[in-house]
């Protein structure tokens, strides 16, 4: 009897090309995309959130560009086009579409409850667009399009998981089995890197440059940010979040990049300054990103191979977001159509 292999698992995660991709990024989404994809036992789709992007105001132009380099960064750092289905957002309509039906199921008041809409209608005072409030419900339609299993999120995101999993549940109770109801997928290293100027807050691409290392950063500029990275007048290398946010933020990007635990960290950097650990910090995170600069360049610089990517990862992932489409349109009672 041959054995029949089990379906694999379905993970779906994405990054927004609303900023030139961190350290955040990296270690909190991309080192963990690429770690399932070599695990072998997922099936991964991957796109650039482009849609998401659109919350806040983009300049045209920049917002195109974005696109393909957050990509040329996704292949840089290791995903492989042909193993994982990597595409744009707003190349597979199924998105938006979802969203509305989505939206029908959505109270007005759980979408206000989010951190990140409190967070970011502070923010971006000027423009609290509906977008900003609905920015789950998208959210939920780009997981729930594609039956996913598992999102690997960083902490930040929780909150818009969790509300993904009472639409899906929501829906499953009115309609029958209509989603798999996804749960979230942390890294072994789930870190939350914090801004470099203000610790206390997560780092962010959308901030101003000196509080994040970009992932194409040159070496200079990432041992300059991270020698004038805030810590406190202590002196002791300690770990502790509340009291001394920058010098744990250290340690934590340390220990991701490294691999050394925490506490083997604080025992070795006992009585050396804050300069080793920020030395050692740099030398560590260097390390790392110079690979994925240089390939970028080489990625980039082919645009042809990289709209190829987005063209044929966009007809995969439009294959199975219609299935499910097809399938809520018919629960729903929404009149049939032929093509
Ligand atoms: N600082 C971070 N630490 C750990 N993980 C992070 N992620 C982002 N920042 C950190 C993870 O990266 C994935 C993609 O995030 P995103 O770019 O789509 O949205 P975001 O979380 O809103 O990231 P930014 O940089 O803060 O974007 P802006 O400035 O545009 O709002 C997610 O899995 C996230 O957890």
């Amino acid at each position: 009897m041959t054995d029949i292999p089990a379906k694999k698992k379905r993970i779906f995660s994405g990054v927004q090309p609303s900023g030139i991709l961190t350290l955040g990024n990296y270690i909190g989404a991309l080192r963990n995309f690429v770690a399932l994809q070599n695990s072998g036992e997922y099936d991964c789709i991957y796109p650039v959130m482009d849609l998401h992007a659109l919350t806040v105001r983009q300049d045209p132009p920049t917002l195109r560009r974005r696109c393909l380099e957050t990509m040329a960064v996704f292949i840089a750092c290791g995903l492989d086009p042909e193993k994982n289905i990597l595409f744009c957002q707003s190349h597979v309509p199924a998105h938006s579409e979802l969203s509305w039906i989505l939206s029908c199921f959505t109270y007005v008041g759980e979408l206000q409850r989010m951190t990140q809409f409190k967070d970011k209608s502070q923010r971006h005072a000027d423009n609290i667009n509906a977008g900003l409030l609905t920015y789950p419900v998208l959210m939920a339609a780009d997981i729930l399009l594609y039956q996913t299993d598992l999102v690997p999120i960083g902490a930040d995101q929780k909150q818009h998981l969790e509300i993904a999993r009472d639409i899906a549940i929501r829906m499953n109770n009115v309609y029958g089995e209509l989603f798999v109801v996804p749960d979230a997928y942390f890294g072994k290293t789930g870190t939350r890197v914090m801004s470099l100027t203000d610790p206390t807050r997560k780092m962010s691409k959308s901030d101003e440059p000196a509080s994040y290392i970009a992932i194409l950063d040159k070496p200079e500029d990432i041992r300059r940010k991270l020698r004038r990275a805030v810590t406190d007048s202590e002196g002791e290398v300690r770990y502790d979040r509340e009291s001394k946010p920058g010098v744990t933020n250290l340690l934590d990007i340390l220990s991701a990049m490294g691999g050394e635990d925490k506490e083997a960290l604080v025992t070795r950097f006992a009585g050396k300054g804050y300069g080793a650990l920020k030395d050692e910090t740099a030398d560590a995170v260097i390390a790392a990103l110079t690979p994925v600069r240089e390939k970028y360049d080489q990625v980039l610089a082919d645009k042809a191979y990289l709209e190829g990517v987005l063209r044929s990862g966009a007809e995969r992932a439009a294959v199975l977001a219609e299935k499910t489409l097809r399938k809520v349109h018919k629960k729903l009672g929404l009149a049939p159509y032929k093509l």
